[in-house]
């Protein structure tokens, strides 16, 4: 889970296939892959969750799949990933089982302190920083709302909205234990090389930060 975590989104991939895309960005060290789509029909996404199933598992990267359960459930992922408008933790947890990956999108700190009683995987710190690739979210927290909630909350914190190889080092500083982008693998010219920047830039923070501590 810590590290480099991808969340798919068809549009952002523009001509690529969302399998190449992933094959790419695991061969380069990702640690995480969430498949989020929001446009598709269920039979299609579970197509989709399918084929991220048969590249994945044998790589062990944990799979999540984004709001439905039932497609979650289907494929045997490793988890979901629940927005603030998608079914409460409770009740994902309930039909997930105990071992399942559940992470929730934290918008407000509300969100943030009502989280710190739910056993929860990690948070979705979103969106760090504005980003057109998804234009309805609340105020973008920036690096100081980050601090904040890495002060106060005891979750593991992934870091979503706007993050490239020119940022992540701050935020990773500031707090985050992984880093999630869409558009800067998914809209890559070139996804292994962007990753592994993404990845090497990861590993050297962590360890500077792990130095510090
Ligand atoms: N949730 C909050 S921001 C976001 C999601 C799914 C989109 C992040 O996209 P990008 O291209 O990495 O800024
Ligand atoms: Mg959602």
């Amino acid at each position: 889970m810590k590290g480099i975590y991808l969340v798919t989104d068809q549009n952002a991939c523009q001509a690529k296939s969302l399998e190449s895309i992933v094959i790419d960005a695991v061969k380069a060290g990702v640690s995480c892959v969430q498949l989020r789509e929001k446009n598709i029909g269920t039979r299609m996404f579970l197509k989709k969750a399918l084929d991220l199933v048969s590249i994945l598992k044998p790589e062990k990267i944990p799979l999540i799949i984004n709001d439905r359960v039932d497609i979650a459930l289907a494929v045997k992922a490793d988890g979901v990933h629940l927005g603030q408008s998608d079914m409460p933790y409770e009740h994902a947890r309930r039909l997930m089982g105990p071992k399942a990956v559940i992470g929730l999108s934290v918008e407000t700190w509300e969100d943030v302190q009502k989280a710190q009683d739910l056993e929860v995987d990690y948070l979705g710190v979103s969106p760090v920083f504005p980003t057109p690739t998804k234009t309805d979210t609340k105020a973008p927290w920036g690096l100081e709302g980050l601090v904040r909630i890495r002060d106060y909350s005891r979750h593991h914190l992934v870091a979503i909205g706007g993050l490239d190889a020119s940022n992540a080092q701050d935020v990773i500083k500031s707090g985050a234990d992984s880093i999630a982008v869409v558009s800067a693998i998914c809209s890559a010219k070139d996804v292994f090389n962007a990753t592994t920047k993404l990845v090497s830039f990861f590993e050297k923070t962590q360890f500077q930060k792990e130095k510090r501590s």
